[in-house]
């Protein structure tokens, strides 16, 4: 496979509801479409979605579109790919590239996509995914007071979603899950602070032992692996790590030292599915449960989440909800839409089977550049 032409689109999206967490107020997410065309002029699609901000990781949309124009890139196009599985030889020549995991996972996908439309395959059925549909929650960011997010809890739960997670910082946190716990006795919980406690601040944490949580994700700071075991030690609800993990030996690591009992996997934060494949057999030969995290993708990312969420270790409802939950306007043609069971049906089309709707790409779109 030789790619003889490649496109990066910088796109802003307004959001259906401003995202609030411990590090920020957002009411437009950006990205970086990748756009990859090979030398029969198929086309593959992926996504990279670092934001505006360096808030949630270093990688920003600018910092992804420098590494992915002048690196990663040129990279890809210098030679022709292996036709056996091009994402693999992309990895292995961009292995000394440091970090910038994000922009890797944009380029690998649309590599992806290009592999299961030159053969005919669905990026489920190349991953090894069976499930035909998998089960999804919801992630609610920080609203004005306690009433506002009951009623949000109370509409996600009225839509069918199968989990509920809540974003949480010191000040905001006890109270707002005592109160979901009381109106919602039943139903499946979770908590995310994005790395906004330290031990100091933890006392909160410990209280969070009395309300039957699936699990308390990303507590302290993402480099804090050691301070992950130390809490874990104190607290009877799993630690889930989402930020502290960007590589399969992040994963190991956390394992070996129990700094976590459940692992999010983002195939953008650990550098794209083919680390987030080896993230979940390792979890599965350990019998640590996954499930799929979210980082407010368009239709092209959640199209390669909702295969990657198909894999048998994904054991929880994964942060993948339906289209009209982020966006009125996507870029792609296809919405996804949830089952009366709670669940989004996995695409099956070739490659992540998804179709772009050029006219909106661009009118998000606040720069592209082509190489050729
Ligand atoms: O921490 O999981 C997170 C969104 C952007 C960045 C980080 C996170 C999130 C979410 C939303 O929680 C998940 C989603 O619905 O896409
Ligand atoms: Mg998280």
């Amino acid at each position: 496979m030789q790619i003889k032409r490649a496109s990066i689109y910088h796109i802003r999206m307004p959001l259906q509801h401003p995202f609030e967490t411990s590090f920020g107020r957002i009411t437009h997410r950006e990205a970086i479409i990748v756009e990859a065309e090979d030398e029969h002029g198929t086309i593959g699609w992926g996504e990279c979605p670092a934001d505006h901000d360096p808030g949630f990781s270093c990688e920003t949309a600018i910092t992804a579109w420098h590494i992915l124009s002048d690196f990663l890139v040129p990279a890809a196009m210098k030679s022709p790919l292996e036709d056996e599985n091009p994402a693999v030889d992309f990895q292995r020549r961009v292995a000394a590239v440091r970090g910038h995991q994000m922009a890797k996972a944009g380029l690998e996908m649309a590599l992806w996509d290009l592999l299961g439309k030159r053969t005919g395959s669905s990026l489920q059925s190349m991953l090894g995914g069976k499930a035909q549909s998998v089960p999804v929650g919801v992630s609610i960011g920080l609203q004005e007071n306690t009433d506002a997010l009951l009623r949000r809890v109370e509409n996600f739960i009225k839509q069918g979603y199968r989990r509920i997670k809540l974003k949480i910082k010191p000040g905001n946190d006890v109270q707002l899950v005592a109160a979901v716990r009381r109106a919602f006795p039943e139903i499946p919980l979770q908590v995310d602070a994005n790395s906004a406690y330290t031990l100091e601040t933890a006392n909160a944490l410990r209280s969070l032992d009395d309300f039957n949580l699936l699990l308390i994700e990303q507590p302290l700071a993402e480099d804090d692996l050691w301070d992950h075991h130390t809490l874990q030690a104190q607290l009877r609800t799993p630690i889930c790590l989402d930020e502290s993990i960007k590589s399969p030996r992040h994963a190991r690591q956390a394992l070996e030292m129990d700094a976590a009992r459940v692992i999010n996997i983002k195939q953008a934060r650990v550098g794209g599915l083919l680390n987030a494949l080896a993230i979940h057999d390792l979890c599965y030969h350990q019998n640590i449960p996954v499930w799929c995290g979210g980082m407010l993708e368009t239709g092209i990312g959640r199209a390669a989440n909702l295969a990657l969420a198909s894999l048998p270790n994904f054991r929880l409802p994964g942060d993948i909800s339906a289209t009209d939950r982020y966006y009125d306007r996507d870029i792609t043609r296809e919405r996804f839409t949830l089952n009366p069971d709670g669940t989004i049906t996995v695409p099956t089309g070739a490659g992540l089977g998804v179709t772009v709707d050029r006219a909106a790409l661009a009118a998000y779109t606040l720069a592209a550049r082509t190489i050729a």
